[in-house]
């Protein structure tokens, strides 16, 4: 009998790894060559990596780790519950208590008039989920022509064939035959890339008609829905100016065209309300979440379904044929469930919106002082910042886009910081339990960060030969 290889040092892992891991979102060859870094164990904000180094986790995980790591609360509810019931499906007349409890408990934290929850393994499921019960309900309550999905440049709403289509990713679209059909662009509310002299408030304007644009294009008896992250996150962090969601809102509801939250990584608290939605001031007709239900402690994702599809559904709809095995799994909504109860007691939402948070973001905005900085954005605890050789024009670096993210990731990786490069900028998203000291050592390593990038882009002649 073979058993399956064990190693226990970071040259046997990565040797494994370079054999048989093809990993997400990376290029083999290239991170081969590199040596991939080994994360053995978390604890509160920080990783810690084979060799020993602690690291403030700045990223949540992958947008994930609201409560923190190595919370035993959630371990125990996962345990508890394989125990008790390891696995069974909601497809055929049943469902088990937590899944119950869980579409209850996200029914009574979710904004007013939204009572059903379907539920997935993550996000991408949760968005592909929307595809289909948005154009079944539209069937089913007499407009089948009501089809087409709009979409902007740039959105990211995951990796499945549906998901990376309504997803506005370009490298993406390059690979594997997508988009699929039925998909039409509108802007990205990116002021910062694309505002050019416009002020945010005109910007914001100009930005929501482009979807009216859109959905008159396509005629709006054709258009389903409209999806959209109320602040863009994989795409950079991207804030819309405070006029962009209301104005995109009444433009929906004026052609009775649904309008979808894509909240995978706002929900549950980023923003400082339950969902970004609450805080950007829309109400969508459904919401997709996934990450922050579950904190990462097991594979969670759904939809929340506002009453008047629920209803057409319920009503009109018959069989929906459509499901995932782990469509609510027990480990899943018992991880959810012991996630909301830490939320709740700890009051997280609200440490977000009146401590932590505002706490952060002085501090965080503090740093466009340093002259590689053009903009310091942050919304609850999710920002950015724009590098940026010269302020006033926010010109790009010489050079390949994106090369001075990514060395200031790599300078802030090695520093003891996770952040993520998007072009040429570096975002954040950090546990909602992260504490004053916490932020202050997150602030100081990024001025670190910044200094230490600076020096490099000055050494590799990336400035741009006509700024000073
Ligand atoms: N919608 C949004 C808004 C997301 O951010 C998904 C859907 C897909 O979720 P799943 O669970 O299928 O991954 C996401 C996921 C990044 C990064 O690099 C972001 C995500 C996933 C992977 C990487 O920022 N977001």
């Amino acid at each position: 009998m073979t058993s399956s290889p064990r190693a226990n040092s970071t040259a046997q892992w990565r040797h494994l790894d370079a054999a048989h891991h093809l990993h997400p979102f990376s290029d083999t060859k290239a991170l081969n060559a590199e040596g991939v870094r080994v994360i053995t164990r978390a604890e509160g904000a920080y990783i810690f990596d084979s060799e020993g180094h602690k690291i403030l986790d700045g990223m949540s995980g992958l947008w994930c780790s609201a409560v923190g790591h190595g919370r035993g609360a959630i371990v125990d509810a996962i345990a508890d519950q394989l125990r008790q019931l390891d696995y069974y499906n909601t497809f055929f007349k049943t469902t088990h208590p937590g899944a119950a409890e869980l579409s209850a408990a996200i029914a009574a934290v979710a904004p007013a008039g939204m009572e059903h929850v379907f539920f997935t393994s993550g996000g991408s499921e949760a968005v592909d989920t929307v595809i289909r019960m948005v154009r079944h309900y539209w069937a089913s309550v007499g407009k089948p022509d009501k089809t087409v999905f709009v979409a902007r440049h740039n959105a990211y709403h995951g990796s499945t064939m549906g998901g990376a289509s309504l997803g506005g990713m370009a490298p993406m679209h390059a690979q594997g035959g997508l988009p699929i059909p039925g998909i039409v662009r509108a802007a990205q509310p990116y002021w910062w890339a694309e505002g050019g002299d416009l002020s945010p408030e005109d910007f914001g304007l100009k930005a929501a008609r482009d979807v009216a644009r859109a959905i008159d294009a396509a005629g709006a008896d054709n258009v389903a829905a409209f999806i959209g992250e109320p602040i863009q996150g994989a795409g950079g962090v991207i804030i819309p100016p405070a006029t962009y969601w209301p104005e995109v809102q009444k433009i929906c509801r004026e052609r009775d065209v649904l309008l979808v939250s894509d909240e995978v990584i706002c929900g549950f608290g980023r923003t400082g309300e339950w969902f970004g939605c609450q805080y950007m001031g829309f109400t969508p007709d459904l919401i997709t979440f996934a990450k922050g239900v579950t904190a990462g402690y097991f594979p969670l994702g759904g939809v929340i379904v506002g009453d008047r599809v629920a209803q057409g559904l319920i009503e009109h709809g018959g069989d929906f044929n459509h499901g995932f095995t782990y469509s609510g799994h027990p480990g899943g909504c018992a991880a959810a469930l012991a996630t909301l109860k830490i939320m709740q007691d700890e009051d997280l939402v609200a440490r977000v919106k009146c401590d932590i948070g505002p706490y952060l973001q002085q501090r965080w905005r503090a740093l466009a002082d340093h002259p590689l900085v053009g903009e310091a954005r942050m919304v609850g605890l999710i920002g950015a910042l724009e590098l940026t050789p010269h302020k006033a024009t926010r010109a790009k670096f010489s050079g390949e886009e994106g090369t001075v993210g990514q060395l200031a990731r790599d300078i802030s990786f090695r520093e003891g910081l996770v952040m993520r490069a998007v072009r040429d900028s570096l975002i954040l998203a950090p546990p909602f339990t992260l504490s004053e000291p916490e932020a202050d050592e997150l602030i100081a390593t990024a001025r670190r960060v910044l200094d230490a990038t600076l020096a490099e882009v000055r050494l590799r002649g990336l400035w741009g030969a006509d700024l000073v």
